[in-house]
Protein backbone atom coordinates (compact mmCIF):
# COMPACT_ATOMS: atom_id res chain seq x y z
CA UNK A 1 0.00 0.00 0.00
CA UNK A 2 2.00 2.82 -1.09
CA UNK A 3 -0.87 5.83 -2.00
CA UNK A 4 -2.59 7.38 0.95
CA UNK A 5 -5.46 5.91 2.29
CA UNK A 6 -8.67 7.60 0.46
CA UNK A 7 -11.52 9.24 2.27
CA UNK A 8 -14.79 9.58 0.74
CA UNK A 9 -18.39 9.73 1.13
CA UNK A 10 -19.54 5.68 1.65
CA UNK A 11 -21.53 4.40 -1.51
CA UNK A 12 -24.65 3.93 1.02
CA UNK A 13 -23.89 1.86 3.96
CA UNK A 14 -27.51 1.49 5.22
CA UNK A 15 -27.93 3.87 8.77
CA UNK A 16 -28.80 3.40 12.02
CA UNK A 17 -29.30 5.16 15.15
CA UNK A 18 -26.38 5.97 17.00
CA UNK A 19 -25.06 3.15 19.49
CA UNK A 20 -26.49 3.66 22.71
CA UNK A 21 -24.54 1.23 25.18
CA UNK A 22 -27.26 2.37 28.12
CA UNK A 23 -28.81 -1.36 26.90
CA UNK A 24 -26.49 -2.97 28.58
CA UNK A 25 -27.70 -1.92 31.97
CA UNK A 26 -30.48 -3.97 31.40
CA UNK A 27 -30.60 -7.94 32.52
CA UNK A 28 -29.04 -10.33 31.62
CA UNK A 29 -26.26 -8.06 30.28
CA UNK A 30 -25.73 -6.34 33.83
CA UNK A 31 -22.67 -5.68 35.41
CA UNK A 32 -23.69 -6.91 38.96
CA UNK A 33 -24.05 -10.69 37.20
CA UNK A 34 -21.50 -10.44 34.20
CA UNK A 35 -17.30 -10.13 34.20
CA UNK A 36 -15.69 -8.74 31.30
CA UNK A 37 -14.15 -12.62 30.67
CA UNK A 38 -17.76 -13.85 31.11
CA UNK A 39 -18.87 -11.58 28.64
CA UNK A 40 -15.78 -11.83 25.86
CA UNK A 41 -16.35 -15.93 25.78
CA UNK A 42 -20.39 -15.33 24.92
CA UNK A 43 -18.95 -14.09 21.36
CA UNK A 44 -20.28 -15.54 18.42
CA UNK A 45 -20.18 -15.31 14.72
CA UNK A 46 -22.37 -12.72 13.08
CA UNK A 47 -21.63 -11.50 9.83
CA UNK A 48 -18.73 -11.17 7.29
CA UNK A 49 -19.16 -8.26 4.41
CA UNK A 50 -16.56 -7.70 1.51
CA UNK A 51 -18.26 -4.42 1.02
CA UNK A 52 -19.43 -1.77 3.40
CA UNK A 53 -23.02 -1.78 2.57
CA UNK A 54 -23.37 -5.37 3.09
CA UNK A 55 -22.77 -4.55 6.56
CA UNK A 56 -25.79 -4.99 8.69
CA UNK A 57 -26.84 -1.61 10.18
CA UNK A 58 -26.52 -1.86 14.10
CA UNK A 59 -27.12 0.48 17.03
CA UNK A 60 -24.96 -1.09 19.32
CA UNK A 61 -21.24 -0.38 19.58
CA UNK A 62 -18.79 -1.88 17.55
CA UNK A 63 -15.12 -2.25 18.48
CA UNK A 64 -12.47 -2.58 15.33
CA UNK A 65 -9.56 -4.42 15.20
CA UNK A 66 -7.56 -2.76 12.58
CA UNK A 67 -3.17 -3.22 11.59
CA UNK A 68 -1.13 -4.65 9.64
CA UNK A 69 -1.60 -8.28 7.91
CA UNK A 70 0.08 -10.51 10.11
CA UNK A 71 0.11 -8.54 13.27
CA UNK A 72 -2.21 -10.96 15.20
CA UNK A 73 -5.96 -9.22 14.58
CA UNK A 74 -7.76 -12.75 14.36
CA UNK A 75 -5.78 -14.23 17.19
CA UNK A 76 -6.33 -11.61 19.91
CA UNK A 77 -9.66 -12.01 19.27
CA UNK A 78 -9.87 -15.72 19.14
CA UNK A 79 -7.86 -15.20 22.94
CA UNK A 80 -10.28 -12.34 23.94
CA UNK A 81 -12.99 -15.14 23.30
CA UNK A 82 -11.66 -18.20 23.86
CA UNK A 83 -12.51 -19.44 20.84
CA UNK A 84 -10.05 -20.81 19.12
CA UNK A 85 -11.48 -20.15 15.65
CA UNK A 86 -13.92 -17.82 15.73
CA UNK A 87 -11.76 -15.33 13.77
CA UNK A 88 -9.63 -17.03 11.03
CA UNK A 89 -5.96 -16.90 11.89
CA UNK A 90 -3.15 -18.04 9.99
CA UNK A 91 0.31 -17.83 9.60
CA UNK A 92 0.07 -16.98 6.11
CA UNK A 93 -0.74 -12.96 5.69
CA UNK A 94 -3.57 -11.97 4.24
CA UNK A 95 -5.90 -14.61 5.91
CA UNK A 96 -8.68 -12.10 6.59
CA UNK A 97 -10.37 -10.83 3.87
CA UNK A 98 -13.54 -9.37 4.76
CA UNK A 99 -15.03 -7.49 7.71
CA UNK A 100 -16.05 -10.23 10.10
CA UNK A 101 -18.36 -9.33 12.62
CA UNK A 102 -19.12 -10.91 16.14
CA UNK A 103 -21.35 -10.88 18.54
CA UNK A 104 -21.10 -10.16 22.50
CA UNK A 105 -23.72 -10.27 24.94
CA UNK A 106 -25.22 -13.01 27.36
CA UNK A 107 -28.46 -15.34 26.49
CA UNK A 108 -27.93 -13.92 22.80
CA UNK A 109 -28.68 -10.69 24.05
CA UNK A 110 -26.07 -8.39 22.26
CA UNK A 111 -24.75 -5.30 23.48
CA UNK A 112 -22.12 -4.93 21.78
CA UNK A 113 -19.78 -6.13 18.42
CA UNK A 114 -16.22 -6.98 17.60
CA UNK A 115 -15.40 -6.53 14.10
CA UNK A 116 -12.31 -7.98 13.01
CA UNK A 117 -10.81 -6.29 9.18
CA UNK A 118 -8.26 -7.64 7.18
CA UNK A 119 -4.70 -6.20 7.72
CA UNK A 120 -2.87 -3.81 5.52
CA UNK A 121 0.21 -4.26 3.98
CA UNK A 122 0.72 -7.22 2.58
CA UNK A 123 2.96 -7.12 -0.35
CA UNK A 124 1.44 -10.11 -2.31
CA UNK A 125 -1.75 -8.78 -2.84
CA UNK A 126 -2.76 -7.23 -6.57
CA UNK A 127 -2.18 -3.55 -6.73
CA UNK A 128 -5.73 -3.38 -7.40
CA UNK A 129 -6.96 -5.26 -4.44
CA UNK A 130 -5.08 -3.25 -2.35
CA UNK A 131 -6.41 0.00 -3.52
CA UNK A 132 -9.98 -1.52 -3.34
CA UNK A 133 -9.66 -2.71 0.78
CA UNK A 134 -7.93 0.41 1.92
CA UNK A 135 -11.11 2.29 0.36
CA UNK A 136 -13.30 -0.08 2.11
CA UNK A 137 -11.08 0.34 5.04
CA UNK A 138 -11.39 3.99 4.90
CA UNK A 139 -15.00 4.58 4.63
CA UNK A 140 -15.94 1.97 7.53
CA UNK A 141 -13.63 3.75 10.12
CA UNK A 142 -15.21 7.18 9.01
CA UNK A 143 -18.78 6.33 8.34
CA UNK A 144 -19.69 3.27 10.48
CA UNK A 145 -22.16 5.13 12.64
CA UNK A 146 -21.49 2.39 15.47
CA UNK A 147 -18.25 2.52 16.32
CA UNK A 148 -17.15 2.89 18.95
CA UNK A 149 -13.87 2.05 19.57
CA UNK A 150 -10.50 1.07 17.46
CA UNK A 151 -8.39 -1.18 18.39
CA UNK A 152 -4.67 -0.98 16.30
CA UNK A 153 -2.90 -3.75 16.49
CA UNK A 154 1.26 -3.19 16.30
CA UNK A 155 4.11 -5.90 16.22
CA UNK A 156 6.52 -4.07 18.21
CA UNK A 157 9.12 -5.71 17.03
CA UNK A 158 8.48 -3.64 13.62
CA UNK A 159 7.35 -0.52 15.54
CA UNK A 160 4.23 1.75 13.82
CA UNK A 161 4.97 1.91 10.47
CA UNK A 162 4.25 4.49 7.57
CA UNK A 163 0.60 2.73 7.16
CA UNK A 164 -0.64 2.66 10.81
CA UNK A 165 0.29 6.63 10.60
CA UNK A 166 -1.67 7.02 7.62
CA UNK A 167 -4.52 5.13 9.45
CA UNK A 168 -4.31 7.23 12.59
CA UNK A 169 -4.17 9.86 10.54
CA UNK A 170 -7.91 8.58 8.98
CA UNK A 171 -9.23 8.27 12.00
CA UNK A 172 -7.84 11.46 14.45
CA UNK A 173 -11.29 13.34 13.81
CA UNK A 174 -12.87 10.79 15.02
CA UNK A 175 -11.19 10.24 18.23
CA UNK A 176 -11.13 14.12 18.69
CA UNK A 177 -14.51 13.55 18.56
CA UNK A 178 -14.41 10.75 21.62
CA UNK A 179 -13.94 7.56 19.58
CA UNK A 180 -12.00 5.38 21.81
CA UNK A 181 -8.88 4.44 20.63
CA UNK A 182 -6.12 1.31 21.90
CA UNK A 183 -2.95 0.62 20.33
CA UNK A 184 -2.55 -3.19 21.54
CA UNK A 185 1.54 -4.24 21.13
CA UNK A 186 1.40 -7.68 20.21
CA UNK A 187 3.45 -10.91 20.24
CA UNK A 188 5.03 -9.44 23.19
CA UNK A 189 6.17 -13.10 24.20
CA UNK A 190 8.81 -12.27 21.82
CA UNK A 191 10.66 -9.43 23.66
CA UNK A 192 11.98 -9.39 26.51
CA UNK A 193 10.79 -7.50 29.70
CA UNK A 194 13.30 -4.70 28.99
CA UNK A 195 12.21 -4.61 25.04
CA UNK A 196 8.59 -4.74 26.17
CA UNK A 197 8.98 -1.65 28.52
CA UNK A 198 11.22 0.05 25.60
CA UNK A 199 8.29 -0.62 22.91
CA UNK A 200 5.77 0.74 25.66
CA UNK A 201 7.16 3.88 26.57
CA UNK A 202 8.03 4.22 22.42
CA UNK A 203 4.71 3.31 21.66
CA UNK A 204 2.70 5.88 24.19
CA UNK A 205 4.80 8.40 22.80
CA UNK A 206 3.54 7.67 19.08
CA UNK A 207 0.06 7.22 20.37
CA UNK A 208 -0.01 10.68 21.57
CA UNK A 209 -1.55 10.04 25.29
CA UNK A 210 -3.74 7.26 24.05
CA UNK A 211 -4.31 3.77 25.31
CA UNK A 212 -1.41 0.95 24.85
CA UNK A 213 -1.40 -2.06 26.17
CA UNK A 214 1.34 -5.28 25.77
CA UNK A 215 -0.73 -8.64 24.67
CA UNK A 216 0.51 -12.20 24.27
CA UNK A 217 -1.76 -14.90 22.90
CA UNK A 218 0.68 -17.30 23.86
CA UNK A 219 1.06 -16.39 27.18
CA UNK A 220 -2.12 -14.73 28.00
CA UNK A 221 -0.39 -11.35 28.53
CA UNK A 222 -2.48 -8.88 28.70
CA UNK A 223 -6.06 -10.81 27.86
CA UNK A 224 -8.14 -9.68 30.78
CA UNK A 225 -6.90 -5.73 31.16
CA UNK A 226 -7.59 -5.41 27.22
CA UNK A 227 -11.26 -7.43 28.10
CA UNK A 228 -11.83 -5.04 31.18
CA UNK A 229 -11.16 -1.67 28.82
CA UNK A 230 -13.52 -3.05 25.97
CA UNK A 231 -16.27 -3.77 28.65
CA UNK A 232 -15.84 -0.04 29.98
CA UNK A 233 -15.98 0.89 26.38
CA UNK A 234 -19.23 -0.41 25.15
CA UNK A 235 -20.95 0.02 29.20
CA UNK A 236 -20.03 3.39 29.72
CA UNK A 237 -22.85 4.17 31.84
CA UNK A 238 -21.88 1.35 33.85
CA UNK A 239 -18.75 3.50 35.28
CA UNK A 240 -17.20 2.31 38.54
CA UNK A 241 -19.51 0.36 38.64
CA UNK A 242 -17.43 -2.22 36.00
CA UNK A 243 -16.67 -5.61 37.78
CA UNK A 244 -13.15 -6.52 38.71
CA UNK A 245 -11.76 -9.41 36.90
CA UNK A 246 -12.46 -12.68 38.42
CA UNK A 247 -10.59 -15.67 37.20
CA UNK A 248 -13.01 -17.54 35.17
CA UNK A 249 -11.88 -21.22 34.21
CA UNK A 250 -10.53 -21.58 30.94
CA UNK A 251 -12.70 -23.49 28.82
CA UNK A 252 -10.00 -24.31 25.64
CA UNK A 253 -6.49 -25.34 25.75
CA UNK A 254 -4.31 -23.06 25.14
CA UNK A 255 -3.97 -22.31 21.71
CA UNK A 256 -0.98 -23.55 20.05
CA UNK A 257 0.77 -20.81 18.10
CA UNK A 258 2.88 -20.81 14.34
CA UNK A 259 4.66 -17.67 15.05
N1 LIG B 1 4.19 -15.79 19.32
C1 LIG B 1 3.02 -15.24 19.06
N2 LIG B 1 2.45 -15.40 17.83
C2 LIG B 1 1.28 -14.79 17.59
C3 LIG B 1 0.61 -14.01 18.59
N3 LIG B 1 -0.52 -13.52 18.04
C4 LIG B 1 -0.59 -13.99 16.78
N4 LIG B 1 0.49 -14.76 16.51
C5 LIG B 1 0.78 -15.42 15.23
O1 LIG B 1 0.87 -14.43 14.19
C6 LIG B 1 0.37 -14.96 12.96
C7 LIG B 1 -0.68 -14.02 12.38
O2 LIG B 1 -1.81 -14.01 13.24
P1 LIG B 1 -3.26 -13.54 12.73
O3 LIG B 1 -4.10 -13.45 13.95
O4 LIG B 1 -3.75 -14.37 11.61
O5 LIG B 1 -2.92 -12.07 12.18
P2 LIG B 1 -3.90 -11.02 11.51
O6 LIG B 1 -3.47 -9.69 11.99
O7 LIG B 1 -5.31 -11.39 11.75
O8 LIG B 1 -3.52 -11.18 9.97
P3 LIG B 1 -4.40 -10.79 8.66
O9 LIG B 1 -5.71 -11.48 8.77
O10 LIG B 1 -3.53 -11.27 7.54
O11 LIG B 1 -4.52 -9.32 8.65
C8 LIG B 1 -0.15 -16.36 13.28
O12 LIG B 1 0.85 -17.28 12.93
C9 LIG B 1 -0.36 -16.35 14.79
O13 LIG B 1 -0.23 -17.62 15.39
C10 LIG B 1 1.23 -13.89 19.88
O14 LIG B 1 0.74 -13.22 20.79
N5 LIG B 1 2.43 -14.51 20.05
MG1 LIG C 1 -6.86 -11.77 10.46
Amino acid sequence: MSSRLQVRAPAGPATAPKATPTAALAAPNNPATVTPMGWMHTARFLTTAAQLHHLPAMNTPEIAFVGRSNAGKSTCINTLTQKKQLAFASKKPGRTQHINLFALGKQGITDAVLADLPGYGYAAVAKMDKLRWQQVMANYLVSRDNLTGIVMMCDPRHGLTELDDILLEVIRPRVEEGLKFLIILTKADKLTRAEQAKALSIARLQAGGGEVKLFSALKKQGVDEVAQLLWDWTHPACGAAAPAQTAEPPEEEPEALDE
